[in-house]
Order: structure tokens, then sequence, then C-alpha cells
């Protein structure tokens, strides 16, 4: 296939988001180490929507808070609701990172508390959602992808607005704010592959000012 943008070329997806292609490249190794050490004391699961549906990506997160679904609703939680006990520090390599792309795609002093971390594998999707249970929506989301290649769905401010597509490679990040901070956004189902880093699987961090 056709290579269309230099590894480290920045792409405009919507209004006041941006894609920094291979922007966590150089921290490959760092990062997917940082996600064993993480899973290791809070492990992936798939969580209950409040609608009574298991997700199909499996969860976990680091930082003072984690974004957690059950059936009473969504919340950050400074607490894991498996172990009873808080959430794995945020590693410095996520903490650094989040910052600097932030800081590259217009928004400086991005300092989140909370990176909620996605793992999908062969046919796992997430459908179309808003990120809305943070409390202010003047700082950015930003969201690194990892292993796998998926199809991010970027649509508008209206769930009924048609998503256009969006390939997102390993090493990706796609900072997102401004007049795209409410859009209606998902991930199209995993297609099968092997990564040589991650085997059959895809991660996303997701960082976001939650409090
Ligand atoms: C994912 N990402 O890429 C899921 N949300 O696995 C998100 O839901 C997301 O990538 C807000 C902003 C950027 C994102
Ligand atoms: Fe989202």
């Amino acid at each position: 296939m056709l290579d269309l943008f230099p590894p480290e070329g920045r792409q405009e997806i919507g209004e006041g988001a941006v894609l920094l292609h291979g922007r966590a490249l150089a921290h490959q190794h760092a990062l997917l180490a940082a996600i064993e050490t993480i899973a290791a004391r809070s492990p992936f699961r798939r969580m209950v929507t409040p609608g009574g549906f298991q997700m199909s990506v499996a969860m976990t997160n680091c930082g003072r808070v984690g974004w957690v679904t059950d059936r009473s609703g969504y919340r950050y939680d400074p607490n894991d609701p498996e172990t009873g006990t808080p959430w794995p520090d945020m590693p410095e390599v996520f903490a650094t990172l989040a910052r600097e792309a932030a800081r590259e795609a217009g928004f400086d002093g991005f300092a989140p508390e909370a990176c909620l971390v996605n793992r999908y594998e062969p046919g796992t999707r997430l459908s179309l959602h808003q990120d809305k249970d943070e409390r202010n929506y003047a700082h950015p989301v930003v969201s690194v992808s990892l292993g796998l290649p998926a199809t991010f769905q970027f649509g508008g401010l209206k769930r009924s607005d048609r998503p256009t597509k969006v390939p997102l490679q390993h090493g990706d990040v796609v900072v997102w704010g401004g007049p795209s901070r409410l859009a209606f956004h998902g991930v199209a189902a995993l297609k099968d592959g092997e990564h040589p880093l991650t085997g059959r699987r895809r991660y996303n961090l997701t960082f976001r000012k939650a409090l």
C-alpha cells in the first residue's frame, strides 16, 4: 500500500483534532513495558455499560483516577473496583509524552490525572460515543495507538453525523480538543493481524484531565 504520510507528519483530522504520525515510536518499548506493569497490578477487564452490555474492549487505568463503567453509570474512580486499591501511578514516560504531544498540538500545560488503557483483539470494537465524563472540556484528550492498526471513526457533534475513517497505526498520537472535544467517535472492529511487538493486539492510551 502507498505510504501517504511521512512517519512524523502531522494531519488535521478535524477542527482542533491533530494526528501526530509516529509521535510515540521513540517510546514504544517503554510504553509497552509500562502497560505490562500496570496490568500486573490492575488487570485488564471487560466492564459493563449502564445499559447492561459487556464491552468488547478490555480496560485498565493508571493515574490518580481511572475511568470505570458499571450498572450504576460512568465515573472517574480513585480506586480500581476489582482490587479495591488505588490505580497504579502514571508512569513518567506516559505523562511526559501526553504533555509534549498536547503542547505540539497547541494545548500547553496539559497535566492529565487519568490514563485509560484499552486493549483490542481481532473483532473488538468501540461504538460511537462522546468523551463527556470530564469536568472541563477546555482540556484536550491525548490518545496513543500501539500494536495492530485500527480504523478510527471520527464524527460530528450529533450522533447522526456520518463519521469519517481515520487509519491509526502503531505509534500514532491523536490530540483532540477545542471544537472537536465533544465529537462522536469510535473504533471499527479490529482486523486480524500480527504485530511484531504486541501480537494480535492493539493498545490505546487515552489521557484526560478528569478533575
Ligand atoms: C481508541 N479512543 O482509540 C479509543 N476518545 O481505542 C477514544 O475513545 C478516544 O482516541 C477521545 C479522544 C481520542 C480517542
Ligand atoms: Fe473516546
